[in-house]
């Protein structure tokens, strides 16, 4: 394999007018690895951003059919390719003048020292300059010479995006926005032809309600791909897609729904439409691994042959980098008829995210089906319950998983994925196995805790459960999770319009499986079952396409004495105890969008080998709280069972009881 080398430039003060006192340069290998640091500085060059002002103005007269339906005013009048040329040349010229002065060699240097011809250089510009952002990096004349480099642009501040892969086969959602006045039916033929290995979803002229369901979806994307009219505000910091009818939707109010969707593994998006670079601005406020976008307006027929000649490299197992390279060179036999098509497409990369081959995303696929004997899950699951009832202390004994019982165990392993589920897991340990109560959850609209587990069954485990008798494949189940504060039921009561009540029936939107957690003492009968109406129909009502979901109800704490021995009976319980939760949840079952199903569980588990007690104490402290009776002994029971049924729709005996 080519080695493939990082050079990362910094520009940390000043701006073209003042000059830049400190330009870095760091060299990193592919692992991150750093080779050399290097310093410069660039001397004032108010006349670059002068002639880029020029060069755009004339670009932006060329009259094609731009991807782009406000057109931003110009100030010369007549477009002429001859004056285009001139400032085109001008502007290399003095892009290059600059970049030769005696205090930037220093930097010129380190740069050629530590990489060679042969190797494939990432050359990340980082900088928040608008001008510097802007400018036709690949003129320099560097790229002459290294003919496997190419630019990028990022922003100076980022994080890795830590989002973990949970699917087989690449996902795209190709979002084909308006046509006026230009031709996207290409666009979707080259995805179409040139990646005939993907799951592509196509969605178009969507309303804009329908362009947040489809990028939030739980089973997530790869890519993200943009087809139509686009334009960023002059700063390119912000910019907008018109999806429909004129109608446009801007990037920032889909902030939520495009950091979930990075969460759910989105590593690229390309935005085939004008002057997109305050779209990737936008993007990298959100630590998007890779945008590409074109820097200016694009021609119709020059986003078309791009996307032809990027597809075609990308998909053949070139790198991004080098696929953009290629594709935005083979655009000079464009050029004479659409001058400076060459310089439009550029890479925005999050320097903290590893870029995406197409190798890699295929890559599932092939172990997908040499491990045909695996089955996958994965599934949104929503925890709902009163206070105290115990939501917490159910997902961090999950996590934690201690003692299980290989011989009894249906269970393999339960892994903490992400930061968040890896924190309740220490949690677990240091507060749950010393004897402490895990603290009340609080809500935070920014920042609620967001739980990526995965669960895997054995293979060949004996189950009373299905046909067969042994279940001979592994099952993984991947979810995600997430508890809502118990004060939501009361204020389902108290002001179902409020802002708090309408961010969770949005939330829930995404869920596949709901999971009810009754505490049997706490007897709100009549309030949970009102509460329960108000949140089904409030989901009803803002739901675009109807899902059919799953409900357990699930009664924790069935380690205490009256709950153990009626553990085997939930749905007599729940009849009995919970007349009117159940008799709603019975009826919304028969009217056929959700399914239901009973539980008892313990997150504490029981001691002794004859004569068995519950392994919790009541905390002295508070009469409502309890502990771990000890530790050494804690094994919690039926947590997984409600998981696998709500992900798979059957019922695994063994699971309840261990
Ligand atoms: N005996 C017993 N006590 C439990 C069990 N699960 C939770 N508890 C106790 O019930 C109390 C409340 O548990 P949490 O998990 O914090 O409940 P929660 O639903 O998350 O509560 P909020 O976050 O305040 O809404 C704590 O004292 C737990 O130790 C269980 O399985 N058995
Ligand atoms: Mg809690």
């Amino acid at each position: 394999m080519p080695m493939v080398k990082i050079a990362v430039l910094s520009f940390l003060t000043g701006d073209c007018q003042q000059g830049f006192q400190q330009v870095r340069l760091e060299n990193r290998d592919d692992n991150q690895r750093l080779l050399g640091a290097f310093m410069g500085k660039l001397p004032p060059a108010p006349h670059i951003p002068e002639l880029y002002t020029t060069w755009q103005s004339r670009y932006r007269l060329m009259g094609s059919r731009f991807r782009e339906l406000e057109k931003k005013p110009g100030v010369i009048t007549n477009f002429s390719s001859r004056d285009l040329e001139i400032n085109s040349d001008a502007l290399k010229q003095q892009l290059n003048d600059w970049l030769k002065s005696p205090d930037f060699f220093p930097v010129m240097q380190g740069l050629l020292m530590k990489v060679r011809q042969d190797e494939e250089v990432r050359v990340i510009v980082q900088t928040e300059d608008s001008h510097l952002r802007r400018l036709p990096w690949h003129l320099w004349e560097f790229y002459d010479h290294y003919l496997n480099a190419e630019v990028a642009l990022s922003s100076p501040v980022f994080q890795q995006s830590n989002s973990p892969k949970t699917r087989n086969k690449v996902r795209i959602l190709a979002i084909i926005g308006d046509s006026t006045g230009i031709n996207l039916e290409r666009d979707q033929r080259e995805l179409e032809e040139k990646l005939p290995e993907a799951e592509i979803v196509f969605v178009r002229e969507p309303e804009k309600e329908k362009v947040f369901e489809v990028i939030w979806d739980w089973r997530g994307w790869d890519i993200l791909f943009f087809a139509g009219h686009s334009i960023s505000e002059p700063d390119a910091t912000t910019g907008k897609l018109f999806i429909k009818d004129g109608k446009s939707l801007e990037i920032g109010d889909l902030k939520l729904t495009l950091r979930k969707a990075i969460a759910r593994g989105l590593k690229l998006a390309i935005f085939n439409s004008c002057d997109g670079l305050g779209i990737a601005k936008q993007l990298a406020d959100l630590n998007m691994p890779q945008v590409i976008v074109m820097r200016e307006p694009v021609p119709d027929m020059v986003a078309q042959e791009f996307l032809k000649f990027f597809l075609e490299a990308f998909a053949r197992g070139e790198s991004l980098y080098l696929a953009v390279r290629e594709a935005r060179e083979r655009l000079e036999s464009v050029q004479h008829e659409f001058p400076c098509a060459t310089w439009l497409p550029v890479i925005c990369q999050n320097p903290a995210e590893e870029p995406v081959s197409w190798r890699e995303l295929c890559k599932k696929i092939e172990t997908d089906e040499e491990q045909s004997s695996e089955q996958h899950y994965s599934a949104t699951l929503r925890f709902i319950g009163d206070r105290i009832a115990g939501k917490s202390t159910y997902l961090a004994s999950l996590v934690r998983w201690p003692n299980s019982d290989p011989s009894t165990s249906p269970v393999q392993t339960v892994t903490p994925i992400n930061d968040d589920a890896k924190e309740l897991f220490r949690a677990a340990k240091n507060i749950l196995e010393q004897g402490d109560s895990l603290p009340p959850t609080y809500y935070d609209c920014c920042d609620q805790q967001d739980y990526f587990i995965q669960i895997v069954l054995k293979k060949q485990f004996p189950s009373k459960s299905f046909k067969q008798t042994i279940i001979n494949q592994l099952i993984t189940m991947n979810i995600n999770c997430k508890e809502y504060m118990g004060e939501l039921f009361n204020y389902l009561l108290d002001d179902s319009s409020s802002i708090f009540v309408e961010e969770h029936l949005q939330d829930c939107l995404i869920a596949d499986g709901l999971l009810l957690l009754i505490d049997y003492f706490n007897s709100k009968d009549d309030e949970y079952a009102i509460s329960l109406d108000i949140l089904i129909r409030g989901i009803t009502r803002l739901e675009v396409t109807p899902k059919k979901r799953r409900i357990a109800f699930i009664f924790t704490k069935c380690d205490l004495p009256e709950l153990w021995l009626n553990r085997t009976y939930p749905r007599k319980l729940a009849s009995t105890r919970f007349p009117q939760v159940y008799k709603r949840l019975e009826s919304l079952q028969q009217l056929g969008s959700y399914t239901v199903d009973y539980f008892t569980t313990s997150s504490f588990g029981m001691i002794g080998t004859q004569f068995l007690e519950p392994n919790s104490i009541f905390d002295y402290n508070n009469q409502y709280f309890s502990v771990l009776k000890d530790p050494k002994y804690w094994k919690p029971f039926g947590l997984v069972s409600p998981i696998f049924w709500l992900c798979t729709g059957n019922r695994y005996h063994e699971l309840d009881i261990t």
